[in-house]
């Protein structure tokens, strides 16, 4: 039997490594669409050793002609669509972009398959934050949508097109609806891992302190090396569909300072409300934290916590790594560097 070809998009991104190493493990023959203006960095892939395993193309979500040449070209069996502008802070200030890129880009690919390849299985990587605020306390995919970013927003159209294209023209394509998934590929101007590399820099003397916005936001964090095996999973099923992704669990981002500083060592004292609350730590008096307005977002979502049912019955999937685990990972792959 021919090997199975898959075109991966946003390849130089964490979940793209990660996806990429997994389905080279199952015999696919990899394929990487990259961005025109791309920050050329294949680092992740480096660091997965598969850098020269990979064949990358020119993938641009911005370009109609580059998406419909490769759609064309590559007769795949299926296609990951895990580009994006993945920065939720960046969208407000870039809404028109994100947009283009995030809903728009999306269409032209849809339109790709329908038009040159309509067997080819597809996966679109939606996202927790399309729920924004919402009124339930527990999202699985009947809850409603409330985006409350630009990025947000640009997912839900991007997320109901597809259902759109799924329905009206039979294609099969999928959304994995992921909740935050963390890992030492992620990118350090995401949270978990501006914590993790500053508290280390604090703790060697590179760094005066660590400064963070809203650190009472609560999010429901996984391991990405985990969720990607989910994406795979939902292009094996007969029948497409929407599927929530998450831990079940939600830590405050103070719980994931407080888990990470313990595991490096430093002994906290927490002080001062709002704006002027701050970390010491204990065994030596220094300021670890102080919260700076900088870093806060115009709408931010409040707490977010996913309910996976639906994944662990039809996909057989669940998220396997905890919260403490999560940390330790993160925590040791950073504290590598320094060794
Ligand atoms: P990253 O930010 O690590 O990766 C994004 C990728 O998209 C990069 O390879 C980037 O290329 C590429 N890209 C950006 N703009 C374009 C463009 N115009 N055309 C083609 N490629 C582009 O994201 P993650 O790996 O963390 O996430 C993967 C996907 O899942 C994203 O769509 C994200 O929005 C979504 N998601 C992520 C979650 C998470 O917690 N990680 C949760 C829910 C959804 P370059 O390297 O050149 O910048
Ligand atoms: P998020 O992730 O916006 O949920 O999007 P991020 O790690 O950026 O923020 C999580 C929460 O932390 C608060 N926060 C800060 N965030 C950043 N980046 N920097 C800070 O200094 C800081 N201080 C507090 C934020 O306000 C927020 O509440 C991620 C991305 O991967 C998206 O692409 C994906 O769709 C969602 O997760 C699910």
């Amino acid at each position: 039997m021919s090997k199975k070809k898959a075109l991966i998009t946003g390849i130089t991104g964490q979940d793209g490594a990660y996806l990429a190493k997994f389905l080279l493990q199952k015999g696919y023959e990899v394929i990487g669409g990259e961005r025109q203006n791309a920050s050329g960095n294949k680092w992740r892939l480096k660091e997965l050793g598969i850098e020269n395993k990979i064949q990358i193309v020119p993938f641009e979500l911005l370009e109609e002609n580059s998406i419909n040449k490769e759609v064309r070209r590559g007769k795949y069996d299926e296609i990951y669509n895990l580009a994006a502008q993945s920065y939720v802070d960046k969208s407000f200030v870039s809404p028109i972009y994100t947009t283009n890129v995030n809903a728009l880009g999306v269409i032209r690919i849809l339109e790709a398959l329908r038009q040159f390849s309509n067997k080819t299985k597809f996966y679109q990587a939606s996202s927790s934050e399309m729920y924004g605020n919402n009124e339930s306390k527990i999202q699985d995919e009947k809850t409603s949508f409330k985006p409350i970013s630009p990025y947000a927003i640009s997912k839900l159209h991007a997320h109901w097109m597809l259902g759109l294209y799924r329905n009206a023209y039979n294609l099969h394509c999928s959304s994995g609806i992921l909740f935050n998934h963390e890992s030492p590929l992620r990118s350090n101007e995401f949270v978990t891992q501006k914590i993790i590399t500053n508290l280390i820099k604090v703790k060697f003397n590179l760094l005066p302190c660590i400064k963070l916005g809203n650190i009472y936001a609560k999010r429901d964090w996984g391991y990405s090396e985990d969720y990607i095996q989910a994406m795979w999973k939902m292009l094996q099923q007969k029948k497409p569909g929407d599927f929530v992704i998450s831990s079940g669990n939600t830590y405050t981002v103070k719980d994931f300072v407080k888990q990470a500083a313990k595991y490096l060592g430093f002994n906290l004292s927490w002080q001062g409300k709002g704006i002027n609350e701050k970390a010491i730590n204990k065994n030596n008096n220094k300021l670890v934290l102080k919260i700076d307005k900088k870093f806060f977002r115009p709408n931010d979502i409040q707490s977010i916590h996913g309910n996976s049912n639906k994944a662990k019955k039809i996909l057989k999937w669940k998220s396997k790594t905890s919260f403490e685990d999560l940390v330790k990972i993160m925590c040791d792959a950073e504290l590598k560097k320094y060794k």
